[in-house]
């Protein structure tokens, strides 16, 4: 069958269509087979995003013409997005970096050499090696994005060579809530929406950020006759097949639980048993909520009470309910870790916590076979002394090494294979911030050298002014990627990206271990992170420390245990474990007290709140008048929307057709008030700058809220400074704080909505 052509075409129109939300309604897409006139199809994977969903390369020529969903493949079933579309023209595309490039101009100049890996991995080992010695190992630093690489090479070759600098998104993203999970209840809790009978989706919009693995499933139960609650400032596409929509002020979602957690305990509709011999700070708790009644939760949350009160007895009347995870929630700066705290509790007092269809810690015994993170990334190398100088764990230890090294502590008392170790990756991290100060100022101690890889700093952090004076104050930055960004743009060595079809991958989770087969060999001298670290390992004293030559043979070792190798898995696609719930009940739970926190002891104990208080934010349309008064408007940025993902996709023809310009979206209403017009050029400006994007206005928002989109630069554009591809002029992020006072108090999650802004006219 031809790709259907017709059905995308339809789609394409819906989607313009609907771009008044800023982003594209996804329709998970299914080609059963490519174009006719190809002569090899190859099964592969697509790693354009998170789920790695299968897919068959359709060759001619030696070049991949059209890629489609393999319908054989167990989890993903002939699925993909329309992202996954742009695979073939990603792969071929003529800006992609190919050779390992050496600045010879002045940084951030233009000018370029091709080398040759020997020579770039010699002189970034003799540079580092250098820097070392007059600086120690903590002068590197990194920046990381989202879980898109191996990332285990990446920390084993940081954790040998000495360097506890890792930074990057993970302050933000998820991990929040993965960190708070495991100091509440030994774990992060996820469930499956087919089983819920009641669904909140509260913060997060799958139809355009999880196409392929999260919206099928609440589209399931939407038919199956779930519940859904949708609590979003936005009338996402999730709020038609809702049962209620709770249009909340951005910021004060965590309010809104406690009011929840109120209601619950006062109306006894939490799991008394569950609650009792399963929980630990109960009472405290009750104390700690019990300012928050529906009218005060209404006033912050401009919720109405009715709304409030409804929502919260559906909830936690019907079992198995479900509370996914959601970024809305982590991207809302000085709440971040208190709502995934809120969070938690709610499903413990609920008694839906490790129960089928509720949220289980998911780690099946089969899956755990599989050698993970943790039996990879050589933790034991970096000594106390090393760990110690982590920057910004000073201000929130929660998240650096003391919060790691106890989580990790309480999670070794269960049995082994029962949860995953706390993840170093997403738990144990510098935070950014002080990392580019370091780089800026040499204060406490000088960073000097950077690596990015996967990452694209000058789009993805707050303040692209100061991360721009970090990069450019380095002696040495080495980017490795498949385009030339703006961040790369400022680098003294830049490395060429195999991408994810042209190498192996094992995607585990706990519940299945997919073996995801190259379907080429990698192009050009495109290479895997893998060879990247092991090249600088291997010239930089950590000769031993490297033994698989190849990712593949890495892949291996991982399988050992199950007496499989990569190979072998990848005939059989993978495989599956079986869910267990209530282990508690023989192991407890992986907690200083063996049960759930909802008084954490461990966030006492490091200095923080161990019970949940909301905080207005700085930023606030209840805060200073004057500022009120000059930007009247809450500001969201980076709502997901299809096809980009981030910063990238900008040079890829096809998603640019569908998404030329940067937009913002505005009401109507407020739109006619300030005489503005849909598809006008404006300003979007907060108290520390401004983005130019392209006006939309749509009544899916509220009238006195802002959504505007991320991640925008322009690969057609000049490279050399001042224009560096435009990345100063649309970037959202110029608006956007990071100091302590606008951060989460407990690991510095700095806000990327829940700000305020003003809209001019360009
Ligand atoms: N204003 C605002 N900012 C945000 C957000 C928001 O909501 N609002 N969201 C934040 C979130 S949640 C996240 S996770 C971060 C994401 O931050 P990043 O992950 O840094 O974002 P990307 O733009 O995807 O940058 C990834 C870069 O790596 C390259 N790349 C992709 N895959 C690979 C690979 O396999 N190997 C290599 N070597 N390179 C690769 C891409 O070309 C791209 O340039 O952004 C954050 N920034
Ligand atoms: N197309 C596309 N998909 C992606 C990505 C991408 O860049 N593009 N990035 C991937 C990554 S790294 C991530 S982290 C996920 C994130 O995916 P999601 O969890 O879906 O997060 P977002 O789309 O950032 O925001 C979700 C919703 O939060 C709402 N929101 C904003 N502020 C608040 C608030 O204060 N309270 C509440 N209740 N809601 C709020 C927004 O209106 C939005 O509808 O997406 C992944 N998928
Ligand atoms: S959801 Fe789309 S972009 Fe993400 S891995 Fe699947 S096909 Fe690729
Ligand atoms: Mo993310």
């Amino acid at each position: 069958m031809q790709i259907n052509r017709r059905k995308f075409l339809h789609y394409s129109a819906l989607v313009t269509s609907s771009l008044a939300l800023g982003g594209i309604p996804l329709y998970a897409y299914n080609a059963e087979a490519g174009p006719g006139d190809r002569d090899e199809v190859k099964r592969s994977y697509c790693g354009l995003c998170h789920p790695r969903c299968g897919t068959l390369l359709h060759m001619k020529n030696g070049r991949v013409i059209e890629v489609s969903g393999d319908p054989d493949h167990p989890v993903t079933r002939g699925l993909i997005c329309e992202r996954g579309l742009l695979m073939a023209e990603h792969i071929h595309h003529p800006d992609r970096i190919n050779y390992p490039l050496k600045r010879v101009g002045a940084r951030g100049e233009g000018k370029w050499e091709r080398i040759s890996w020997d020579q770039a991995l010699d002189e970034v080992a003799g540079k580092l090696a250098r820097l070392r010695d007059e600086f120690g190992p903590e002068t590197l630093g990194f920046t990381h994005g989202t879980s898109r690489t191996h990332h285990w090479d990446c920390r084993r070759f940081y954790n040998l060579f000495g360097s506890p600098n890792v930074c990057g998104a993970n302050n933000i993203c998820m991990c929040p809530s993965y960190a708070t999970e495991f100091a509440t209840y030994g774990g992060m809790a996820r469930g499956n929406a087919r089983q819920a009978k009641c669904l909140v989706i509260w913060g997060r919009a799958s139809a355009n950020s999880s196409p392929i693995q999260a919206w099928p499933g609440v589209q399931a139960a939407s038919r199956q006759g779930a519940t859904i609650i949708v609590v979003d400032p936005r009338e996402i596409d999730e709020v038609a097949l809702a049962d209620m929509w709770l249009q909340i002020r951005p910021g004060t979602d965590l309010a809104l639980m406690l009011g929840w957690i109120r209601l619950i305990i006062e109306e006894d509709l939490y799991d008394k048993d569950f609650v009792e011999n399963w929980t630990v700070g109960f009472d405290e708790l009750r104390d700690a909520v019990r300012e928050y009644t529906p009218e005060k939760v209404s006033e912050i949350t401009w919720v109405p009470v009715e709304q409030i009160t409804a929502a919260a007895r559906i909830y936690a009347t019907s079992k198995p309910a479900q509370l996914p995870y959601a970024y809305g929630l982590d991207k809302q700066g000085v709440n971040s870790n208190q709502c995934a705290r809120a969070r938690a509790i709610l499903r413990a007092i609920t008694g839906n916590l490790e129960i089928q269809g509720g949220e289980t810690f998911g780690q099946t015994p089969e899956v755990a076979r599989v050698r993970g993170e943790f039996d990879l990334v050589a933790a034991e190398a970096i000594g106390p002394e090393q760990r110690a100088k982590q920057l910004g764990a000073d201000t929130y230890p929660f998240f650096g090494f003391p919060g790691w090294e106890r989580n990790l502590a309480n999670n070794q008392k269960l049995p082994k294979g029962q949860v995953n170790p706390p993840s170093m990756y997403r738990t144990c991290v510098a935070h950014a911030r002080d990392v580019f100060q370091a780089a800026i100022t040499k204060k406490p101690y000088p960073i000097t050298a950077m690596f990015s890889v996967a990452s694209n700093p000058m789009l993805s952090f707050p303040d692209p002014k100061m991360v721009f004076d970090a990069l450019s104050a380095l002696e040495l930055y080495v980017v490795m990627e498949y385009y030339m960004t703006p961040s790369a743009a400022l680098a003294d060595y830049v490395f060429p990206s195999a991408t994810t079809v042209e190498q192996p991958e094992l995607w585990v989770t706990g519940g299945f271990c997919m073996a995801c087969p190259p379907g080429i060999e990698p192009l050009f001298e495109r290479k895997d992170t893998y060879q990247f670290y092991r090249g600088l390992g291997l010239r930089l004293g950590q000769e031993d420390q490297w033994p698989w030559e190849t990712l593949e043979q890495a892949c291996d070792f991982r399988l050992e245990p199950t007496g499989l190798t990569f190979r072998q898995l990848t005939e059989q696609y993978g495989f599956f474990g079986t869910p267990e719930f209530k282990r508690y009940e023989q192991s407890g739970f992986g907690t200083p007290s063996g049960k759930v926190e909802l008084y954490s002891a461990i966030f006492e104990e490091l200095g923080n709140d161990p019970l949940p208080k909301y905080k207005e934010p700085l930023w606030s349309p209840l805060g200073d008048p004057e500022l009120v008064a000059e930007f009247p408007l809450i500001l969201i940025t980076g709502s997901r929307f299809m096809p980009m993902y981030h910063s990238e996709q900008r040079q890829i023809e096809s998603a640019r057709k569908q998404v030329p310009d940067p937009l913002v979206l505005l009401h109507p209403d407020t739109a006619a008030k300030q005489g503005l017009e849909n598809d006008q050029w404006v300003f979007v400006v907060s108290p520390r700058g401004r983005a130019r994007m392209r006006l939309r206005t749509s009544t899916r928002i509220h009238p006195r809220m802002v959504d505007a989109q991320h991640g925008w630069w322009f690969p057609e554009r000049q490279e050399a400074l001042p224009e560096l591809f435009g990345v100063f002029e649309s970037n959202i992020n110029m608006l956007c704080p990071m100091e302590p006072e606008f951060c989460s108090p407990e690991i510095g999650s700095w806000p990327f909505s829940a700000l305020m802004c003003r809209i001019e006219k360009a």
